[in-house]
């Protein structure tokens, strides 16, 4: 993979195999269950500017990334079970383009590999009758003649996506090898923010030290000089340092395998006082990280996430009551408005995260907690986010100001603290029986250098 120059595929070839299998089972499974005899996926196409002859940068998806970690479009996977998967890889007859190769990597063996020219010609090297068979991916013009039984049924993408929560050894190397390249890049990061560099110039840091290029990462990072972590997903990216530097919030993580890192640091350029805040942050987070193991119900991690929120708030005199009354007035929800975290893998929000069962139903979010991407009770080989926070978000504080719960906040602390934008502390957790590997920390400590 581009930039992995410590790349694991040596090993991963004897893990690709189990964790193939094991795709290969889960949708056998859920095609039986859904009325299918054989699945195609469509690994997506390139699409046009409007009166241009560009297009858009080709983002590969998720259920196609279940199957290979090849990221080329118009590109077809074909599982009937019981057989070996067929790959048909588009190769266009092209001068302007520099066609991509037929693949050859640690994955390539447990494939029927077929080549056309384009996506045309795809549907000759597929079985002439698709009767029974569901398809998967955006559809496109030709797909109408193609004679497949369904486009996108809800019923199997929900028996697909639910099994993807728990991950393979395979899966795991795959986002350990993610977080390890994240860690270069917030390493180099936070050297060009202790330079003085701007929000564009860490941007380029991060990307160099990850050895990605923007459109090879999980999502678009998020890095705000101070103000501009009170943001949730802030996209500026200004290319002018600004004259004073408060703080950094870096959000952004690297893919391996096409699996996701989702990591994010704050920093302060010096003051005594954020910095000590950050510290208690990390605290928090340490001590929520504790207590994740298979059992753990998601939900009473966001909530008990909100009750150490509503000490920091306490300490730090963020407001001006007893913890227990920030809790109950629904302020820790002004400084802390998003979920605690949430499935990683494919997609970096990945995919099943509200679903009670394969079959139907999903686990609600307690109330008051709309933004909660994850309600599942956790399962060992889950990979899930930690990533708590405190911020100055200014329409939230406005609408808390303006009822009730303006006597709790103390005002004066806020407002001195609102040019450092926030804090997030965010780290990458795989579950295990008893407790949980700590993919992020552990990236950091092998790439510290002289490790
Ligand atoms: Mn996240």
């Amino acid at each position: 993979m581009p930039g992995a120059t410590t790349s694991p595929a040596s090993g991963l070839s004897n893990l690709f195999a189990p964790y193939l299998e094991t795709v290969c089972h889960r949708t056998a499974e859920a095609l039986t269950a859904c009325g299918y005899r054989a699945l195609v996926v469509h690994s997506g196409s390139l699409l046009p500017v409007f009166e241009d002859d560009r297009t858009y940068p080709f983002e590969v998806n998720a259920p196609f990334k279940v199957w290979t970690p090849l990221a080329e479009p118009d590109c077809f996977v074909y599982f009937q079970p019981g057989q070996r998967p067929i790959l048909v890889f588009s190769q266009p007859r092209d001068y302007w383009y520099k066609p991509p190769a037929p693949p050859e990597d640690y994955w390539t063996e447990y494939f029927d590999i077929r080549t056309c020219p384009d996506r045309e010609s795809a549907r000759a090297l597929l079985p002439p009758d698709l009767g029974g068979t569901a398809y998967l991916g955006e559809p496109f013009a030709e797909l109408g003649s193609w004679g497949v039984m369904a486009h996108n049924p809800a019923r199997l993408i929900r028996h697909l996506d639910f099994g993807r929560a728990v991950k393979s050894p395979y899966e795991l190397t795959c986002l350990r090898e993610a977080s390890r390249l994240g860690a270069r890049g917030h390493m180099a990061a936070q050297r060009a923010f202790a330079a003085g560099e701007s929000e564009f110039a860490i941007e380029l840091a991060f990307l160099a030290a990850c050895g990605l290029r923007e459109q090879e990462l999980p999502y678009n990072p998020i890095i705000a000089l101070n103000e501009g972590g009170s943001v949730l997903h802030y996209q500026v990216l200004e290319k002018r340092a600004p004259a004073a530097r408060h703080s950094l919030l870096i959000d952004a993580g690297a893919e391996f395998g096409g699996y996701a890192s989702d990591i994010t640091r704050t920093y302060s350029a010096g003051d005594g006082d954020f910095s000590a805040l950050i510290a208690r942050m990390d605290t928090l987070q340490q001590a929520l990280c504790t207590g994740i193991r298979a059992g753990a119900d998601w939900r009473e991690v966001h909530l008990r996430a909100h009750r150490l929120t509503a000490e920091v708030l306490q300490e730090a005199q963020i407001v001006t009551c007893s913890a227990d009354e920030a809790l109950d007035a629904g302020v820790t929800r002004v400084f802390l408005p998003h979920g605690i975290g949430h499935l990683l893998g494919l997609e970096v929000h990945d995919a099943g995260g509200l679903m009670r069962s394969p079959e139907g139903g999903d686990i609600p979010r307690p109330e008051g907690h709309p933004h909660l991407r994850l309600t599942r009770v956790l399962t060992e080989g889950f990979v899930v986010t930690m990533e708590p926070g405190i911020y100055f978000i200014d329409p939230l504080l406005e609408a808390a100001r303006a009822d009730q719960r303006a006597s709790l906040i103390n005002w004066s602390r806020v407002a001195s603290l609102r040019k450092f934008g926030g804090i997030r502390i965010e780290d990458d957790l795989a579950v295990t029986a008893t407790g949980c590997e700590n993919l992020t920390r552990e990236a950091f400590r092998s790439e510290q250098p002289g490790n």
